[in-house]
């Protein structure tokens, strides 16, 4: 397939241009929430810092981090850079501690987010002609009208299907012959078994092409998905306070999502100490929003853990890529003493053919002592009365799982189709240690 690019001017620009560009654009945000966001300019005037102390891009170091902690305490709108008046959009994230973290967006912000959306469509080869049809939540969650209005801008059909109502969604799919579809990789899995359930399989859509986030997947997952699906997946990454999907999105390569760098500007940080880690080390993404004018953030910690990869893609991107997120600072179980992330146990599940993709960690605590239970679905066909051979399965997964997460886990085999489904973000972990 020939490679195809939205705005050559911006994904494809000379590192120079771009650390140029982007030094350039981060001084005029400097200046807007110094003299517009009494938060911002409290905190510079903290550390002894005006807005002509950040010149280039490299004196992004100079200046504060912010958490969600400070969106929280800002609740609900002390962080916009902007009159109210200017905003013409609002998302919330749920949150399920305290204050929700509310999220404004000016006109000029919206037409940011469908920019990089409709960069993200064109690089998984979606183009004008082809119906998309979004099956992220449409409402206060930014994955179904931020991907909505990117379809739109691309000039391709958008089919608002959003979450719910699978039959349905199957219908159309089948009969308007959708290419595309954005959704959780959790829905798209539910979607095939429901697909199956139908007395149908791939072959009778036309879907080609998936555009898939909100959650963390695996590559096992990627292959699960293209292979029920018959479709080529993609990633796509994004957070409500930076904007929403699109911030980062996979081109045909696979090889890493490519940050939308002009606006969005990368660093990796020690999730711990905060240092700024070389390029090519592992650790949390912080994201500072060089173009929005609504709620622009300086440096916000995102708290997913990953690896940046700089060097001209063979796509002709030029955008730094990073690698797939393994998981959230804060989705960490620790687990005596142990780092464990559901990822791992995902790839480990996913290796053998005998489980379907449907899992689910159990951390409690027995006598002072951490417990991990990981129950997995049998794929229907591996399901049987043979308590002999249900056993032997069940040494074999726990002994991977060993050997992987260096803990030992109780494996629990569960009955096809008895783990509950999610049509949004999926539920991966019940720690019955915090819940107590
Ligand atoms: O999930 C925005 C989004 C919608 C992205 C649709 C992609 C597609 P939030 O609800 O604010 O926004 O959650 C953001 O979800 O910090 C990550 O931890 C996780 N996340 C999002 N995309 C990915 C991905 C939306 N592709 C949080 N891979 C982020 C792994 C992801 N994790």
């Amino acid at each position: 397939m020939e490679n195809m690019i939205w705005n050559k001017n911006k994904e494809c620009m000379s590192r120079e241009e771009l650390r140029d560009l982007q030094g350039k654009r981060l001084h005029k945000l400097v200046d807007l929430v110094y003299h517009n966001t009494p938060f911002y300019r409290a905190k510079m005037q903290e550390m002894d810092l005006l807005p002509d102390d950040i010149r280039t891009i490299d004196d992004i170091v100079k200046l504060p981090f912010t958490t969600k902690a400070d969106l929280r305490d800002n609740y609900p709108v002390g962080l916009l850079a902007t009159p109210m008046s200017e905003i013409v959009r609002i998302h919330a994230s749920s949150g399920t501690t305290g204050n929700p973290t509310i999220v404004g967006y000016t006109y000029r912000d919206l037409e940011i987010w469908k920019e990089v959306i409709a960069r993200a469509l064109t690089a998984y080869g979606v183009t004008r002609g082809d119906i998309v049809s979004v099956g992220y939540g449409y409402g206060l969650f930014t994955g179904g009208l931020g991907a909505h209005y990117g379809v739109e801008h691309l000039g391709a059909t958008v089919l608002p299907t959003s979450t719910g109502n699978t039959e349905k969604h199957i219908r159309l799919l089948r009969d308007l012959g959708v290419k595309g579809i954005a959704c959780t990789p959790s829905y798209a899995l539910y979607l095939a078994e429901a697909l199956h359930k139908q007395g149908l399989s791939a072959d009778d859509l036309k879907l080609r092409i998936g555009a898939f986030g909100a959650e963390p997947w695996t590559e096992n997952m990627r292959r699960e998905i293209e292979e029920r699906l018959g479709i080529q997946a993609y990633n796509i990454y994004g957070l409500s306070e930076i904007m929403g999907p699109g911030v980062a999105y996979e081109c045909g390569c696979k090889n890493g999502s490519h940050i939308a760098e002009d606006h969005f500007y990368p660093e990796i940080i020690h999730p711990e100490t905060g240092e700024v880690l070389p390029l090519g080390q592992e650790g949390e993404l912080v994201l500072t929003t060089l173009t929005k004018t609504g709620m622009p953030l300086l440096r916000y910690r995102t708290k997913d853990l990953t690896t940046l990869m700089l060097g001209t893609c063979e796509c002709g991107r030029t955008s730094v890529r990073f690698t797939r997120i393994l998981g959230r600072s804060d989705d960490m179980l620790i687990i005596r003493g142990i780092n464990v992330f559901p990822s791992q146990v995902e790839n480990v599940i996913l290796e053998m053919p005998e489980f379907a993709p449907r899992y689910m960690l159990v951390v409690d605590r027995k006598n002072n002592m951490d417990m991990l239970e990981v129950q997995v679905e049998l794929r229907p066909d591996n399901f049987s009365d043979d308590l002999g051979g249900m056993l032997a399965l069940k040494k074999r997964l726990a002994e991977r799982l060993k050997s992987v997460l260096s803990i030992s886990a109780e494996v629990k085999l569960v009955e096809p189709n008895s783990l509950p489904r999610s049509e949004g973000k999926s539920t991966r972990v019940i720690d019955k240690r915090v819940l107590a």
